[in-house]
């Protein structure tokens, strides 16, 4: 590596582990990405074009090359084409976790899924009334199966409106459909979106961004909505519970268990083969004190919002977890797993394991999880985690683990509140707090690790701005120690009043990505409890560190519905100036919102402070 770990990474367990890794001779996505560069300027911009067999194409930024691909598209074309695929791409994703939830809950209404249970009927109950089942007076499984049955409609195409839409203000949805961008199935905006943007079919670049919105808007209140709704029927709805975070949760004298990925189907039963007394046991005959699960990025956010698990780093910590020789075995599911952590497995004792039939990776062992099999598999696999626990060789874990709280559900948070977000609403117009802003979405090499999300927070917080936080970046602030109650001495002397009544902390961890829809839940609230609509709300968004397409669809969602949102990397559209002007500046005047780019979090502090107080001003609030 070229430069000092201080570089890399800000935290500590990070830039130790940076260095055993060297040592070792573990190679770690830092240097991958300096082997990269300088990164292609036509895929930076935009401009490059892979979508037909007439080329790749490309357009020159300078004007002085060819300004049409072989089919005769713009720069404006090529741009709005690429960021269409990509929100299709993290749409598809989330929703297709969504989808595999949905699948468990149908299993689970015929009592084909051993193992797995309906954890809150209440929840269930609701949303069923939702989709206008019938709920007096019958059984759990039969409202489950009916539910589930309804949910894949929404996948379908025969709809005019997504079901779950009604959840958002009258004003917003009136917006969605005067601008066409009503979201009408999930997998039918994604399967247009890869219409559209085949040769020949949407060649305005201004109508393939509003399907780009719409696309969007079926994951945020779609696909991603039911996986965070389902999850809660099936696994609990999380309440706040305390836990702690960084490598340090890893035990020198106890069997680690990582998993990895994001869809609870297989963490939660893994989790619970981590209780049985007979595999417990087992670890102690083998010398173990016991058997210590942990998680990595949004699986292990699903576990830790719901059970208090501990948490051991975020994506750019995940072949870094490793290094430390202490993990017995490590699970993925699917998204966000480097492709690079078997080879990095194979240097130690730890056994890597596949468990989803869509997703395979080289060097490790892949054990297909489905419903009717999670719970033996998961028994097996445990049991094969504690046989490995002897070939373990010498362990590095430099540091101590961090305190913090988890947990806050859309329920959890009015829960604090007292069962309204009328406190919350009070101590917004009284101005204690200013507003509140979401700081959500991954790491990525281009930004010194965490360095992004927790000086976002640190300085909103500060501003007495009340920050939620999900994903990755809900990790980096744990670690940071904002995640706790005690982290109110960080933040303005009216959101220190605020939350210390309340003893919440100033940051509050909302869950996995895929639970940004909790966020849309609450703002959608508030809008309702003040009469208004979620763009007139003193709220904002941001994606310090993003890099995946899942985050794409999110910021364009979060924009779709109302929410000013701050991007830290730059996205691929800088070879149209058509669509940076769109994107930043009129879709105010179609949403109500739009996006900036923000790479220097002190800067993106500055923006949205500015952007909460003239909402603030709209709304008259401090007149
Ligand atoms: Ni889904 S999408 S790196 S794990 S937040 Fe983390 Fe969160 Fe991005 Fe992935």
């Amino acid at each position: 590596m070229s430069k000092s770990y201080k570089e890399y990474t800000i935290t500590s367990d990070g830039q130790l582990m940076l260095k055993k890794a060297d040592s070792d001779q573990i190679e770690t996505v830092w240097e991958r990405y300096e082997n990269q560069l300088p990164q292609c300027g036509y895929c930076e911009m935009g401009l490059s074009c892979r979508i037909c067999n007439m080329g790749p194409c490309r357009i020159d930024p300078f004007g002085e090359g060819p300004q049409k691909g072989v089919c005769g598209a713009d720069a404006d074309i090529i741009v709005a084409r690429n960021l269409g695929r990509m929100i299709a791409a993290g749409a598809a994703a989330h929703s297709d976790h969504g989808r595999d939830l949905v699948e468990v809950l149908a299993d689970v209404a015929k009592g084909k899924a051993p193992g797995y249970s309906i954890s809150d009927p209440v929840k269930l109950k609701k949303i069923a009334g939702e989709y206008e089942i019938e709920t007096d007076g019958r059984e759990i499984p039969a409202i489950a199966g009916d539910l589930a049955y309804a949910m894949m409609e929404d996948y379908g195409t025969r709809k005019k409106e997504l079901t779950l839409v009604k959840r958002a203000p009258e004003k917003r949805r009136e917006i969605w459909r005067k601008a066409g961008i009503m979201p009408r199935g999930i997998d039918r905006e994604t399967s247009e979106m890869m219409h559209r943007t085949h040769m020949g079919v949407d060649n305005g670049w201004q109508s393939l961004l509003l399907h780009g919105m719409r696309n969007a808007l079926s994951d945020g209140w779609g696909g991603s909505l039911i996986a965070s709704e389902v999850s809660d029927i099936l696994f609990g709805t999380p309440l706040p519970c305390a836990n702690q975070v960084n490598i340090g949760v890893l035990k020198t004298d106890q069997v680690n268990i990582i998993v990895h990925g994001h869809n609870p189907v297989v963490s939660e039963m893994i989790f619970l083969a981590c209780q049985d007394t007979d595999l417990i046991n087992l670890a102690k005959l083998k010398g173990a004190k016991g058997i210590n699960l942990a998680g990595l990025c949004c699986t292990g956010n699903e576990l830790m919002a719901r059970h208090g698990i501990p948490m051991a780093g975020n994506h750019l910590m995940t072949e870094l977890v490793i290094a430390t020789g202490a993990v017995e075995m490590m699970l993925v599911d699917y998204q966000c797993i480097m492709p690079s952590l078997g080879k990095t497995a194979s240097c130690y004792h730890t056994k890597m394991i596949s468990t989803s039939d869509k997703a395979r990776f080289p060097g490790m062992e892949h054990r297909e999880f489905h419903p009717e099999n999670s719970q033996k598999m998961a028994q097996e696999l445990v049991k094969e985690a504690v046989e490995q626990y002897e070939n373990r060789g010498k362990v590095y874990i430099p540091v101590e683990p961090v305190q913090s709280l988890g947990g806050f559900s859309v329920e959890a948070v009015t829960g604090a509140l007292g069962g309204t977000p009328e406190p919350l609403i009070e101590a917004i117009k009284a101005g204690k707090i200013r507003g509140a802003a979401g700081i959500v979405g991954c790491n990525n090499p281009k930004i010194k690790h965490d360095y992004g999300h927790v000086t976002l927070a640190q300085q909103l917080i500060k501003n007495d701005i009340l920050v939620v936080v999900t994903g990755c970046a809900a990790i980096a602030t744990a670690k940071a120690g904002l995640n706790a109650a005690e982290a109110i001495k960080y933040a303005g002397p009216g959101l220190k009043e605020i939350c210390g009544a309340l003893k919440i902390p100033p940051v509050l961890h909302m869950g996995s990505c895929v639970d940004n829809v909790r966020i849309l839940i609450l703002a959608s609230a508030l809008a309702n409890a003040l009469g208004t609509d979620i763009s007139d709300l003193p709220i904002a968004g941001s994606a310090p560190e993003w890099y995946s397409e899942k985050a794409v669809a999110i910021a364009t969602y979060f924009v779709a519905s109302g929410v000013y949102t701050v991007l830290g990397p730059m996205p691929p559209i800088t070879g149209s100036m058509n669509v940076i002007k769109l994107l930043t500046q009129g879709l105010d005047d179609i949403t109500g919102a739009s996006f900036a780019v923000e790479p220097d979090p002190e800067k993106a502090a500055i923006l949205i402070c500015r952007h909460i107080e003239n909402k603030r001003k709209a709304l008259g609030l401090d007149s």
